[in-house]
């Protein structure tokens, strides 16, 4: 079960995105996207409920000792498994499954709020 989710793969994305070129170059940013980080620390997910829009990364840092994950509970995103220092980002989409878990400790359970 955990191997499976781990293998999908991470949905990063990229911030600051050309998404128009005029006149002389010069890059125009769409919209104001945001990196939100929560921290992995003593077994849960800081913050524990995060507001996020369409567009917005989201980085998970890793502080335990323990392995952990962050990932959807239905499977469609993951962070896939880190280790103490490690990080991953995930791309908000409209459409994200915003309840997630840890893939090794499914008491680990925290929320995303799409705005
Ligand atoms: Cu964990």
């Amino acid at each position: 079960m955990i191997n499976r989710v781990m293998r999908r793969h991470l949905l990063v994305g990229t911030l600051g995105l050309p998404v128009a070129l005029t006149g002389r170059p010069r890059l125009i940013f769409a919209g104001s996207q945001t990196l939100h980080d929560i921290e992995i620390k003593r077994f849960e997910f800081n913050p524990t409920i995060l507001e996020v829009r369409p567009g917005d990364q989201i980085r998970w840092t890793n502080w335990d000792i323990s392995p952990h994950t962050a990932t959807a509970e239905d499977g469609s995103w993951d962070t896939g498994e880190l280790q103490k220092g490690q990080s991953a980002t995930v791309m908000v989409s409209e459409d994200i499954s915003t309840a997630y878990l840890c893939a090794f400790h499914p008491n680990m359970r925290a929320q995303l709020v799409v705005l």
